[in-house]
């Protein structure tokens, strides 16, 4: 390694691991720049993007963090959360041993006692048993987020015949784009949207706010795209970072998106600009697409759009004139007005209209890569949680077993999680009584927060498997602190890709403290639940080696290469030299008219419906990212903090005039249901509409013992009382909330300096 290099970024991350501040007085050592330096392959875990990074390590600290060149989701990179997200694990406030609930102490008075894994895990086992017991297997629901979720989502839950397992990166995140994708071309976007960048001409965001939005290697491609001359409209309601960077921003009224495209569809069909070979080859439903759209004019989208009609036009003749090199890349969080699957399908047509669909500029097609499971006997149920199917049918529910609690209650496979949350309350359809939850923000990331902390109230067993003492972590029973990403091993990370590929996670060095990783605390929980038939490895390295070696390879070569990149076959031409196509829809085509749709009950294609206008005073709470912070995990690193401390309620200029309010005033935020939110502090900016307002997600945590991120800014989560279920997708709708706004003073909170300097006191709680 460079030392150089080594020492640049050192300035920033030696600081960061307070490597000054630990404690009292000691006798100097060898200095750390004298020790011996590791390097291992790792994974971020600071989204979940999961760009491959090399760790470089001398003793128990990890000095520096660089981007894996050979991994295609960082190739060398990092965007600045990977980069400060280092600091978690030196974290003063993580969670670092085993904690129990005092006895006679409620739920979220925050009372604990220290305890052993030991009798951690026998209480949880015990209690889960009970459970089981008295209502069954599926009275338990599992919920998790995060790398290791592999081991509390999909394992363990179908190991142990629960089908109520449900991830948040679903239902509040890409459900509609999912299940739209699955009905349209018959395959998953997946984790890593398969846009061909490279070759793009004419890039159109709807919403996608890349630049806030930072996926790493997405962001360097966009801004490739951008220096190669790729023309860029960015439809959006607030003048966002991509939208600064474009060639035309339409500040879309928001919620009228599905309107903007149906036009789009309308002029590419009906002047003739859409891609007729393309169509005639590869699609079915083009007649009943045609006849639905008939109507749906420029004019008539200017209307409820507020975007003129010629400048509607004039995209949709540019988009053409670039075809099959003009994209509109599907956003990630698409659950945005409860209509969203419409909204997506419209989009994916947009696009196949364009003829882009496994062409270069437009779409590839990601394979996964190969790769077997260890052999275990056959799970009693299917992991549920992962599931973005479209098709709905034969869903498996093995005799014995009973299916998902939010079943039936829309149209695709999706698991909702929000949904699992009504018969933690009701008991209905049947009752939910116990929560083991891994790496999820139950009360920053599941709308109606008070309906959760009543379901919460209400159960005989709430675990959390967790690394910060964040809100709703102090609620449990038990408390299980798992070693940071830093730390573990996780299972392998096989990412679908133009090239597919697979990454390792080595620990950089052993778990600090009385921590342990989640697939240690899965298998002793198995083992503990009569689950050991399905834990048949002895260890970790164990279960990796058999994995990798069922594709003639073998760990320890892998962990001297970190990446394993196999061959794709990105390219509709690469398939038909096979004499097939990709699509796995029932007709073997690109659909653009869905008959299972209308058998259910729903619109065949997609339909708008103009969203409820705000109240009397309100605004519309729009909310999205900041480059520096992911969700609501991250607000308790110095490092990342330094760089944007607090968030911002974005207001019109002239609206806040009218309020009486000017830049760097502060506010309480109030929504329909009269929830107070803040005090957050007021930017004033013609960079919005005047019919809505923005926060950043994931601020306003209300969680004493994160002392950095406690009393900063304002949470979008707290003030999203209502959502609206999207009822094919199973997506909760977030953005049909409305606030006012109320001044308020500026909040006294203890410098961030200050707090930055605390020792990482290793005999702390
Ligand atoms: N730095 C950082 N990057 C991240 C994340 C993070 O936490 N931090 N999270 C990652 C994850 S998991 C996800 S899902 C993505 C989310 O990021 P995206 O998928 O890009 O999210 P969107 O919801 O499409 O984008 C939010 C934008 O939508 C705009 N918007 C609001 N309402 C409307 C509307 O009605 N119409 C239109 N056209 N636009 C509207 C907002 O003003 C905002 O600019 O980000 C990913 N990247
Ligand atoms: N209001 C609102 N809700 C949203 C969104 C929004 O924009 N606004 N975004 C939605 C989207 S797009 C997504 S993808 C989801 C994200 O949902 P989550 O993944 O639930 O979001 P985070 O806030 O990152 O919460 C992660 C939790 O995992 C913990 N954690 C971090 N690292 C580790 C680890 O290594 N091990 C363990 N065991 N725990 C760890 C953190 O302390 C935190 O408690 O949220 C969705 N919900
Ligand atoms: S995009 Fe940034 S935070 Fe996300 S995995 Fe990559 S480096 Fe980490
Ligand atoms: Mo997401």
């Amino acid at each position: 390694m460079q030392r150089r290099e080594f020492l640049k970024l050192s300035a920033l991350s030696a600081g960061a691991l307070a490597l000054k501040g630990s404690g009292p007085a000691k006798a100097l050592g060898t200095p750390w720049h004298a020790k011996e330096v590791r390097s291992v392959y790792q994974i971020c875990e600071g989204c979940f993007w999961r760009c491959g990074i090399v760790a470089h390590v001398v003793g128990n600290r990890v000095y520096k963090v660089e981007g894996y060149e050979a991994n295609p989701k960082s190739r060398g990179r990092l965007c600045p959360r990977g980069q400060g997200m280092p600091q978690t694990t030196y974290d003063p406030d993580r969670l670092k041993r085993p904690l129990i609930r005092v006895e006679g102490t409620e739920r979220g008075e925050g009372k604990y006692r220290v305890a052993t894994w030991e009798e951690a895990l026998d209480h949880v086992a015990k209690k889960m048993l009970e459970i089981r017991e008295k209502y069954g297997p599926e009275a338990i629901a599992f919920f998790g987020h995060g790398t290791g979720d592999t081991w509390f989502v999909d394992f363990l839950p179908a190991a142990w015949g629960s089908p109520n397992a449900a991830k948040p990166s679903v239902a509040i995140c890409t459900a509609p784009r999912e299940v739209a994708s699955q009905w349209v071309f018959g395959r998953p976007i997946g984790g890593h949207e398969p846009v061909d960048w490279e070759n793009s001409r004419y890039i159109v965001l709807i919403g996608h706010h890349i630049g806030e939005d930072t996926h790493n290697t997405q962001l360097q491609d966009f801004a490739l795209a951008l220096k190669r001359g790729a023309k860029v409209v960015v439809v959006d309601p607030r003048f966002s970072t991509a939208a600064a960077k474009a060639h035309l921003w339409l500040p879309i009224k928001p919620g009228t998106d599905t309107a903007l495209l149906l036009a789009w569809i309308h002029v590419l069909i009906y002047e003739n600009l859409y891609d007729k070979d393309y169509v005639g080859k590869y699609t079915t439903g083009f007649e009943e697409l045609k006849a639905h759209v008939k109507d749906f004019t420029p004019e008539w989208a200017e209307k409820h759009t507020e975007i003129p009609a010629e400048t509607i036009r004039q995209v949709a003749r540019e988009m053409a004139a670039h075809k099959p090199q003009a994209v509109l890349p599907p956003s990630r969080h698409t659950v945005w007005y409860g209509d969203d699957t419409y909204r997506m399908m419209a989009l994916y047509y947009v696009n196949v209209l364009l003829g882009n669909y496994g062409r270069p500029g437009g779409f590839y097609i990601a394979q996964s890569p190969y790769l077997e499971k260890y052999p275990t006997p056959p799970l009693p149920l299917e992991p549920a949680a992962g599931g973005c199917s479209g098709p709905s049918g034969g869903d498996h529910e093995p005799e014995g077993y009973k299916p998902r609690a939010d079943k039936g209650k829309f149209f695709a496979k999706t698991t909702a999680i929000q949904e699992l949350i009504e018969p933690m309350i009701t008991g209905k359809p049947y009752p939910i009584r116990g929560l083991i939850a891994y790496g999820i923000n139950l009360f920053h990331s599941i709308p109606n927060v008070p309906r959760t902390k009543e379901a919460l109230k209400g159960l005989d067993l709430y675990v959390a498997i967790d690394v910060l003492p964040q809100e709703h972590v102090m609620w449990a029973d038990v408390i299980l602190p798992e070693a940071t990403y830093l730390e573990r091993y996780d299972d392998l990370v096989a990412v679908a890709h133009k090239t597919p590929f697979l990454e390792l996670r080595t620990p950089a060095h052993e778990p600090l403290f009385d921590t342990k990783p989640g697939w240690w605390i899965a298998r002793e929980l198995g083992l503990r639940l009569g689950l050991e038939a399905f834990f048949p490895w002895k260890d970790i390295e164990e279960y990796l080696n058999t994995r990798l070696q069922s594709i003639g390879f073998d760990l320890e070569t892998l962990k001297g290469m970190g990446t394993l990149v196999q061959k794709g076959k990105p390219w509709l031409e690469d398939w038909e030299k096979e004499g097939r196509l990709p699509f796995g829809t029932a007709s073997g085509k690109i659909e653009l008219y869905c008959e299972k749709f209308k058998e259910a009950g729903h619109q065949p294609l997609p339909v708008f419906t103009p969203p409820e206008e705000p109240p009397e005073g309100h605004y519309r709470l729009l909310y999205g990212r900041s480059p520096v912070h992911t969700f609501a995990r991250t607000q308790n690193n110095w490092v990342l903090m330094e760089m944007d401390p607090e968030n911002e309620v974005w207001i019109h200029r002239e609206e806040a005039k009218k309020l009486g309010l000017k830049n760097g005033d502060y506010v309480m935020l109030v929504n329909q249901d009269g929830v107070k939110e803040g005090p957050v502090r007021v930017k004033a900016t013609e960079r919005i509409r005047k019919d809505c307002v923005y926060i950043v997600h994931g601020f306003g945590h209300k969680a004493p013992l994160m002392k950095v991120a406690h009393g900063r800014g304002a949470s979008d989560s707290y003030l999203q009382t209502r959502y609206k279920l999207d009822p094919i997708s199973g997506g909760a709708g977030l953005r049909v909330n409305f606030v006012k706004l109320e001044k308020a003073e500026k909040p006294k909170l203890p410098a961030l300096t200050s707090l930055a300097k605390r020792p990482f006191d290793e005999r702390r709680m």
